[in-house]
């Protein structure tokens, strides 16, 4: 199944029915009054997560959605029948912007969610409202109302509590395999993920969380270098991110050096993102001679100087990553038990989210259009397809 995080599509609700002009004749009642019934509503068009989704992959297939009319009045003060609402089933995760004014619309961010995007046109009225005691035979109908008609763009963010970060090869995939049920594909070259990768940590019944790992960034990725920054936005509703890095990597770069540039990289994403929790995981630690290994990461802690916790794991052999596992989790708690019971910590953190939704939008609507304007210069038409990657994506919820 293709992964794919944006969709433009139109939507049109329907139209209300038209009002009835009748009056009633029956025998032996002569000038019966007026019995014209009112036009049925039109059908809203209506997004419903649904838990079982996870790309937006058919809005790109079919593009266009229309909620039938309602039914027009009739004679003896029948009203129309209404138009059914068209149920849009999407992700949840999925926020809806109108594209035109780029002003958002709703999200849907639990399961059976469901937001109203295009609301159906009222139905007309009959004659018969309009009777009076100085009109007995109104010849009035009102028509129906037309339905709302949108370009909307739906964007899905994954719900997660943990993101990962780093460097290509810096060993996500390895951690999230190591730490949960999800078998995403690992290799020794770069850009092994092309595509978020979700999986369930469980400790214990009811003690689990969600943690995403998403393509590797690298220097530029802020400007489209790589797979770009795009996929920053699925961390962007995560509540603690983990920023691995390769203790020992190939070509003997500095590990400070490294995860420096992929902070810059994340601020220049969103400021807000780049200042969220973020755990620093020292990753391959089985690499590093064992004689040497206290004093190596005791001297590269050091120079990090992390203002958030620290780990030291090897996603491989698994050392390290049951302690990071549990703290993650603890931490999870107390942050969600803090949001329950702090009003003050809850509208913060609410706050936090919207900026980091908000920054993230902006970000990838100018890569968007940067790339769109590259397109039209290299005269590759400009379709919305550049962000599309024909990988295979698994998601694993259990
Ligand atoms: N020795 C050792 N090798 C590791 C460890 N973690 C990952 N690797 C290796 O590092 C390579 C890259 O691992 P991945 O998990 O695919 O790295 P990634 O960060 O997901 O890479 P991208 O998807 O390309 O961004 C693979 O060959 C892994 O086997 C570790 O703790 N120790
Ligand atoms: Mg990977």
């Amino acid at each position: 199944m293709k992964f794919v995080d944006e969709a433009l599509i139109t939507v049109e609700a329907g139209n209300g029915g038209a009002g009835c002009l009748s009056f009633r004749r029956e025998k032996y009642i002569p000038r019966g009054g007026p019995d014209g019934g009112d036009g049925g509503d039109g059908g809203s068009v209506v997004l419903l997560a649904d838990e079982n989704l996870n790309t937006l992959i058919d809005f790109r297939y079919q593009p266009r959605y229309r909620a039938p009319n309602g039914r027009p009045g009739a004679g003896r003060n029948k009203t129309g029948a209404g138009g059914n609402d068209l149920v849009l089933k999407v992700p949840v995760g999925t926020t809806v912007y109108n594209d035109e004014t780029d002003t958002l619309i709703g999200e849907v961010v639990c399961n059976d969610d469901a937001i109203t995007i295009a609301n159906g046109g009222r139905g007309g009225l009959g004659n018969t409202r309009f009777k009076s005691s100085t009109n007995r035979a109104p010849r009035r109908t009102t028509r129906g109302s037309p339905g709302e008609s949108f370009k909307l763009r739906l964007e899905l963010r994954l719900l997660a509590d943990v993101g990962l970060v780093g460097f290509p090869n810096a060993g996500k995939s390895t951690l999230i395999s190591q730490m949960s049920a999800a078998k995403p594909k690992i290799a020794d070259y770069p850009f092994t993920t092309l595509a978020p990768q979700l999986g369930v940590v469980s400790l214990a019944p009811h003690r689990s969380f969600m943690i995403t790992d998403i393509p590797g960034l690298i220097p530029g990725a802020a400007k489209g270098a790589g797979l770009g920054i795009r996929f920053l936005r699925h961390l962007t509703r995560t509540r603690i991110l983990l920023h691995l890095v390769d203790v020992a990597p190939i070509d003997n770069r500095d590990p400070v050096d490294i995860v420096e540039t992929i902070a810059d990289e994340l601020e220049q994403f969103s400021p807000a993102l780049a200042a969220r929790e973020r755990w620093l995981v020292l990753n391959k630690v089985d690499l590093v001679a064992t004689d040497q290994r206290e004093a190596s990461i005791q001297s590269l802690k050091e120079s990090f100087n992390w203002p958030f916790p620290v780990h030291v794991i090897s996603g491989v052999t698994g050392e390290g990553c049951e302690l990071l596992a549990y703290n993650l989790m603890t931490r999870l708690e107390v942050l969600m038990s803090e949001r329950r019971e702090d009003p003050e910590a809850e509208s913060v953190e609410r706050i936090w989210l919207d900026r980091m939704a908000e920054e993230a939008h902006k970000r990838i609507a100018e890569l968007r259009e940067k790339y769109r304007v590259k397109r039209k210069g290299n005269d590759l038409g400009d379709g919305d397809d550049d962000d599309d990657h024909e990988v295979e994506v698994i998601l694993v919820r259990d």
